[in-house]
């Protein structure tokens, strides 16, 4: 079921969990304010998600309580990944969910990183 963008962060939702170690992850990226792993069911042949370790529910929870630092190492860390798959060349899409008319499911802030063939139109 896809989750509200505000509210209170919920500790024990999976991304918590991987950051925690409690539940692995097939990592790709990690420093102290971001870790990176492969998506469970992924959607391309690469379909990596980024995740800033703080409490963050969504985009909306953190473009608001992030720290500038935290900010710009996630996006750092997100075209450091990119150019790791070698994907600056062909191409890639970015997406984040933020909230229930997303359909995000996972109430920790999470960007995809989708590349490695022909993604087509923007979807809706
Ligand atoms: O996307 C949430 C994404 O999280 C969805 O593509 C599946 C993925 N997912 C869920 N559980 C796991 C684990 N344990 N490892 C890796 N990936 C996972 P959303 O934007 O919230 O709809």
């Amino acid at each position: 079921m896809a989750v509200s963008g505000i509210g209170h962060y919920d500790p024990d939702n999976i991304f918590a969990k991987i950051l925690r170690g409690d539940i692995p992850c097939r990592k790709v990226f990690e420093n102290d304010m971001v870790l990176a792993f492969h998506d469970i069911a992924p959607k391309a042949p690469v379909h990596v998600l980024v995740i800033p370790k703080g409490p963050y529910i969504s985009f909306a929870d953190f473009s608001q309580r992030a720290s500038d630092r935290e900010i710009v190492a996630f996006n750092r860390a997100i075209g450091d990944i990119a150019r790791t798959f070698d994907l600056d060349a062909p191409g890639y899409r970015l997406i984040g969910n933020v909230g229930e008319n997303a359909g995000q499911e996972v109430p920790h802030y999470h960007v995809h990183l989708l590349g490695g063939r022909p993604l087509g139109a923007m979807l809706v």
